[in-house]
C-alpha cells in the first residue's frame, strides 16, 4: 500500500483521530488549501499526464514553498517512476509524489521530536532566532509542555538586548508559575546564562531553556555571542547545551530557509521549531528546511495557545498537507 492510502487508513477512519491529528487538520488548512486542493484539481482535469501535467506539479509545489530545488528534484524523481513503471493515471501520479515527499524527509537523518534529556544534572535547551519568529511564546509553550511531564523546568532571559524582552519572559515565568533568571537590562547575555546553569544545578532543574537575541543583521557579533554563552553553559553543565532549537516562522516561507542557512553557519543547531503554521499557506517550508539542511522539525506551532505547540509527526503533517478533506 503506498502512504497516501496508508494516510487515509490512518487519519480518516474515526478510531485514528485523536486530539493531535485533530489540531493538525486544524493547524494546516490553509496549506491544504493551497496544496492538496490544488492537486485534486489538477489530476480531474487530466486523463492521462503528460509534460505539460508535469510543469503544473511543479509549480503547485512551489506555491507551497517547498523550495524550487525540492520541487525540481522530486518532479524528476516521480518522472521517472512513471515512466520506469508505465504509469500515466494522474490520480496515481499524485500519490507517488506524496511517496516522495515522505521518503525524502525520511532519509535525511532522524525523526525525532522530544527533548532528549540529560539523565546527569539539568538538561539545557538554547533557543535562537531572528526577532519576532515566536521564541518567547515558543518557549513559554514548551515550558507547559515540560511542566505537564513533570519536569522542573527554569527560564534564563539572555536577551538583554531588546527593550521589553526581560519582561515578557518573566510574565510567562510568572503565569506558568517557575523560576526565571535575569540580568539588568544591555548586561552580557554570558553572564546571565551563567546564573542560570548555575541556578538550574543548585535548584535540580530538569530543564533550563535559554532565550535568546537573535541579531542576524551581524553574523559575526551574534556568533560570537551564542559562543560565549555556548562556553559559560558547557563550563557549570557537562555537554550543555544539550540542545539548540532555531524557531523559523513559517509566515515567511523562504526566507525562513535563508534564515535556516545563516543559523546553521553561526552556530551548531540541534532541532527546528516551526511556528505560526495556522497562519500559513506555506506548508511546504518543512519539506524545504529538511531537503536543504537535514535538520529535524522538532515541534510545530499551530495556532495561539499552549497546547497548539506540538511534536513534530510526520504522518499527521503530510495528512495536514496532502490529503484533501473528505
Ligand atoms: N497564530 C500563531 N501565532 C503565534 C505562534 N507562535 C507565536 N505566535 C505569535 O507571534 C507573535 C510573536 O511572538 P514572540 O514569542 O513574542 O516572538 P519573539 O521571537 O520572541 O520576538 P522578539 O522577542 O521580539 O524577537 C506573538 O503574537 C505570538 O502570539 C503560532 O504557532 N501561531
Ligand atoms: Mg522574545
Amino acid at each position: 500500500m503506498g502512504l497516501f492510502k496508508f494516510l487515509k487508513e490512518k487519519f480518516s477512519k474515526n478510531n485514528g483521530k485523536n486530539e493531535k491529528s485533530e489540531l493538525y487538520q486544524k493547524g494546516l488548512t490553509k496549506s491544504r488549501k493551497n496544496f492538496a486542493s490544488k492537486l485534486s484539481k489538477l489530476s480531474s482535469s487530466y486523463s492521462k499526464v503528460n509534460e505539460e501535467y508535469f510543469e503544473q506539479l511543479e509549480q503547485i509545489l512551489i506555491e507551497a514553498d517547498v523550495g524550487v530545488n525540492f520541487a525540481l528534484q522530486i518532479i524528476e524523481e516521480v518522472l521517472n517512476d512513471s515512466k520506469k513503471n508505465n504509469i500515466s493515471d494522474p490520480q496515481q501520479i499524485n500519490e507517488i509524489l506524496v511517496d516522495k515527499m515522505f521518503l525524502d524527509y525520511a532519509s535525511k537523518g532522524d525523526v525525532i521530536s522530544d527533548i532528549q534529556f540529560n539523565n546527569q544534572g539539568p538538561t539545557v535547551l538554547l533557543v535562537v532566532g531572528v526577532n519576532g519568529v515566536g521564541k518567547t511564546t515558543t518557549i513559554a509553550k514548551l515550558a507547559y509542555r515540560y511542566i505537564n511531564m513533570n519536569k522542573k523546568v527554569m527560564l534564563a532571559a539572555c536577551d538583554t538586548f531588546r527593550a521589553g524582552a526581560i519582561e515578557q519572559l518573566s510574565q510567562w515565568a510568572n503565569k506558568l508559575n517557575i523560576p526565571i533568571v535575569v540580568g539588568k537590562a544591555n548586561s552580557d547575555p554570558a553572564s546571565v546564562a551563567y546564573d542560570g546553569a548555575r541556578k538550574a544545578k543548585e535548584n535540580n532543574v530538569d530543564l533550563l531553556i535559554v532565550d535568546t537575541a537573535g541579531r542576524l543583521q551581524n553574523k559575526s557579533n551574534l556568533m560570537a555571542e551564542l559562543a560565549k554563552i555556548r562556553r559559560v553553559l558547557a563550563k557549570e553543565i557537562e555537554n550543555a547545551p544539550h540542545e539548540t532549537f532555531l524557531i523559523i516562522d513559517a509566515t515567511t516561507g523562504q526566507n525562513g530557509v535563508m534564515q535556516a542557512k545563516a543559523f546553521k553557519e553561526v552556530t551548531p543547531i540541534t532541532g527546528i521549531v516551526i511556528t505560526k503554521m495556522d497562519g500559513t499557506s506555506k506548508g511546504g517550508i518543512i519539506l524545504a528546511i529538511r531537503n536543504e539542511l537535514s535538520i529535524p522539525v522538532r515541534f510545530i506551532g499551530l495556532g495561539e495557545k499552549m497546547s497548539d505547540l506540538q511534536e513534530f509527526d510526520l504522518d499527521s503533517y503530510l495528512y495536514g498537507l496532502c490529503v484533501e478533506d473528505e
